[in-house]
């Protein structure tokens, strides 16, 4: 049978349908007009944005939720550059994902013609791979390419330009097949290797990390933990990987981290690190595991075997996806005895005494130790948090207690920014899960304007804005370093609940503990987005030092 003759655009979003595309992110521009009405009578639901960086972290965050990677379509040039924040997050964060920039057409090329860019050289270092379609009849082919590289060994995001030209095009092509997730499963003697490991280990602990984990992943691991009463922790911004109300949890390797936590992981003789790199952030700088030869034996576990060995050099180096890995750990059985199965409870209570809003006591009139107890008693295990980057983030990832997979999202990259859209994403994929975005006064006004597509598409997620006047963060390593010199990290902010009320949702101010209650009670019933703006105490910086404390100490230090 001969293949139809269709335009490049149909072609293109034919090989979307193909692969199990239901969703795309975007802003349009007149650079993809060919691709935008193909879109038109295609059975794929679209989401128009306000910014490209926007519409990009709501494809990483689809991405991160559903393991297929995110679609996202936007135009040359600027509407290119803007989006490069969701493409280094997707890079960090290993999620799969696509951007589809439009380009100007195949003649003009060299030019420097209209918002011409070479996509290529300025992605190439950005993106798992960058590419330009010059033929119609290859799109099956690259559009395929682009989901296996997405999705493989690990998951990054891939960049493909579409010139004006070749969307417009005819051409008589067949589809592609669909892709396939390619799985990378342990060997046998690995397994039988690791469980010999294991039963040689009187201190191990378990990490968990990465993408490619699936909540069938995770339960699996859950059972593994309680045959071996093995303590776990997951790396920072990670805490979906494992239930926190699991006897086995000890707790997350983020910003501001449990000290005796850190204390365990340095004293114990084995470390299973699942999925994960143990980068910058989860290691404390490169200070918790030694370099390139750890003191523990490590086990490290990782769908990409360029991972393995590149800054830790592992005693076993198992390349598998947590999926496969997780499957396979069904076989390996536990010693008769356990000789640190004490050492996990006394573990699991450090976590349970550190994440404990209760006893949290900061300067001012809003007490964020009560905000998070009170939320913690009425908002559901379902409910999927999202936070870009300020001291703010400590809140949600210190104090909520993560007990589902798919219930988290937020930036290893510690991109501002992320929390809004990532929710918009979130909302639009799961309508029946409550989504909360965790902001600071810095971090929402950075992608804010997303705001404006929650009400849009009826996405009743909520805002739960920390209003300190400041960069917060920021501010705090200055009081540290410099202290007392204050230098561009003060803001004058806007009265956020009339943003809300002016973009058509739900706003109120909140400046005492006892207001947060019965405000978060009209939001959620408002039915709306919404955004409850909270007032802080530039002083209540973090749960336990405020900032004049920093300032002190580092005086005291004679800084
Ligand atoms: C896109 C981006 N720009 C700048 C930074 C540097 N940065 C990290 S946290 C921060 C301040 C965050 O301020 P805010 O959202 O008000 O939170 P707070 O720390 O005050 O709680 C800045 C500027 C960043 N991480 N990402
Ligand atoms: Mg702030």
């Amino acid at each position: 049978m001969t293949a139809p003759s269709r335009t490049g655009g149909q072609i293109l979003v034919d090989q979307l349908l193909v692969h199990g595309v239901d969703h795309i992110f975007c802003v349009p521009g007149e650079s993809y007009l060919a691709a935008l009405d193909a879109l038109h009578d295609a059975s794929i639901t679209v989401t128009v944005c306000r910014q490209e960086g926007g519409a990009a972290m709501m494809a990483e965050a689809y991405g991160k939720l559903t393991g297929r990677p995110g679609i996202c379509f936007v135009t040359r040039g600027p509407g290119a550059t803007n989006a490069s924040p969701g493409i280094h997050i997707a890079r960090q964060d290993s999620t799969p994902m696509i951007l589809f920039v439009g380009q100007i057409e195949r003649g003009m090329r060299e030019r420097e013609a209209f918002q011409e860019l070479d996509y290529r050289a300025a992605f190439g270092p950005l993106a798992k791979w960058a590419t330009e379609v010059d033929d119609p009849a290859r799109f099956p082919e690259i559009v395929s390419r682009a989901f296996h590289v997405a999705t493989s060994g690990r998951p990054g995001p891939v960049v493909i330009a579409l010139p004006e030209d070749v969307l417009t095009e005819m051409a008589a092509v067949a589809d592609a097949p669909r892709y396939q997730v390619i799985e990378t499963h342990p060997g046998l003697t690995h397994m039988a290797e690791l469980q010999k490991l294991l039963h040689g280990a009187k201190k191990p602990v378990a990490l968990l990390g990465g993408s490619r984990w699936s909540d069938v992943a995770v339960q699996r691991f859950v059972r593994f933990a309680e045959r071996f009463e093995l303590p776990v922790a997951c790396t920072f911004r990670r805490q979906m990987l494992f239930p926190a109300d699991h006897a086995s949890y000890i707790g997350d390797l983020g910003l501001g981290v449990n000290p005796k936590l850190l204390a365990r992981i340095k004293e114990a003789d084995l470390v299973l690190l699942v999925g994960g790199r143990l980068s910058e952030i989860p290691s404390q700088s490169y200070t918790l595991l030694d370099i390139p030869a750890p003191k523990q034996i490590l086990v490290h576990i990782h769908p990409d075997p360029s991972e393995l060995g590149r800054v830790y050099a592992p005693h076993l180096a198992i390349n598998a996806s947590p999926n496969a890995f997780t499957a396979a750990l069904e076989g390996v059985h536990p010693p008769a005895s356990l000789p640190w199965s004490e050492g996990t409870t006394a573990a699991h209570s450090d976590y349970l005494a550190w994440s404990d809003p209760e006893s949290i006591r900061v300067p001012g009139a809003l007490q964020m130790g009560d905000v998070m107890r009170h939320l913690r008693e009425v908002m559901p295990s379902d409910t999927i948090f999202c936070n870009g980057a300020g001291n703010f983030a400590t809140w949600v990832h210190r104090f909520w207690p993560f007990r589902e997979y798919g219930t988290q999202l937020a930036p290893t990259s510690g991109s501002m920014g992320y929390g809004v859209p990532a929710a918009v994403g979130a909302k639009r994929l799961r309508p029946d899960s409550p989504v909360v975005v965790f902001a600071g006064d810095g971090d929402f006004l950075m992608n804010g304007q997303e705001f404006a597509t929650a009400v849009q598409y009826d996405l009743p997620i909520l805002v739960i804005l920390l209003d300190n006047g400041m960069y917060g963060t920021i501010r705090m390593h200055q009081e540290r370093e410099y202290p007392g010199r204050v230098s561009a990290t003060m803001l004058q902010n806007p009265d956020f609940s009339a943003y809300a009320r002016a973009f058509g949702g739900y706003g109120e101010r909140v400046e005492m503990t006892e207001d947060f209650a019965p405000a978060l009670q009209r939001a959620l019933t408002s039915g709306k987005p919404a955004i409850l703006h909270c007032i802080l105490d530039p002083e209540a910086i973090t749960p336990s030092m405020s900032l004049s404390a920093i300032r002190e100490k580092a005086l005291a230090s004679g800084k």
